[in-house]
């Protein structure tokens, strides 16, 4: 009798185990054939970005689905810390949750709760499209494969960092550095000195709690800066950002002009 387990393996567990680079495609535009484009791009995992993307849960379910037609693994990061809502991503076929504005080590636990199902957590019954996605096994083992990711952006989070990083079941953090700039130099400009630092000094706690980090990017220049830093993920830029930045180089090239970026038009 062949007792391993039949689930989708997530192969992102195998990346992070293994020190190789994930790079993660960031979807705000809701189009299920834009997010399988990106799917198709070389990256590792797309998330689907429902705290500031333009995405409805509907939008959501479709891109995951466009995105299981690639080798991208499906991730989502949520609006807030609401378990139910988790529940329904992950019922849509999500393989890691990202969580925004998580402050404490109680907030981590009640996410990590959410992803789990009894006796670890308390995700409730009704895999739906993660059985589709998973396969028959999934709700056996979608335990041992779903990633749970809090992201570190608020002041809180930095003072509260020892007791996140010890919560039992984080797999990774998720950065965000412009919500780090807001609170620690005071706006989202360039001059991030403050921040900056903030940045190293999670990333050497990450590292010595043996919690891989990943962080959001503006671009591919920076992503790669940040692969030398020491981090295990990142996201070069969104969708949104890279489809309009390649647009003004392209009416750019096409006038004999230099392409100009107005941050109100370039995305995030
Ligand atoms: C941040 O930089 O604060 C983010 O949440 C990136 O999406
Ligand atoms: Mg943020």
């Amino acid at each position: 009798m062949n007792d391993q387990p039949n689930i989708r393996r997530n192969p992102l567990r195998e990346r992070l185990a293994e020190g190789q680079t994930i790079v993660n495609a960031w979807l705000s535009i809701p189009s299920s054939y834009s997010a399988e484009g990106m799917g198709h791009a070389g990256v590792h995992a797309a998330t689907v970005d429902l705290q500031h993307g333009m995405i409805g849960p509907t939008d959501a379910l479709h891109m995951l689905q466009a995105i299981s037609a690639t080798p991208a693994v499906p991730l989502v990061r949520v609006p807030s810390l609401d378990p139910a809502f988790m529940m329904r991503v992950l019922d849509s076929g999500a393989y890691g949750v990202i969580c925004p504005m998580i402050s404490t080590a109680e907030e981590t636990a009640e996410l990590v709760r959410a992803c789990r199902y009894p006796p670890t957590g308390i995700r409730s019954f009704g895999p739906a499209r993660g059985l589709l996605y998973g396969g028959a096994d999934y709700v056996a083992h979608a335990d041992s494969e779903i990633l749970v990711i809090p992201m570190i952006e608020t002041v809180a989070a930095v003072e509260n960092l020892d007791a996140i990083l010890a919560v039992e079941g984080v797999d990774m953090i998720y950065i965000g550095p412009n919500d780090l700039a807001f609170v620690f130099d005071g706006c989202v400009g360039p001059d991030r000195r403050k921040s900056e630092e903030v940045i190293a000094h999670v990333l050497e706690k990450a590292k010595a709690a043996g919690i891989p980090a990943g962080i959001f990017c503006a671009d591919g220049a920076e992503a790669a800066r940040r692969v030398a830093q020491g981090f295990a993920l990142v996201t070069p830029g969104n969708d949104f950002g890279i489809l309009t930045r390649g647009m003004r180089a392209a009416v750019a090239e096409t006038l004999g002009a230099t392409a100009a970026c107005s941050p109100a038009q370039g995305g995030y």
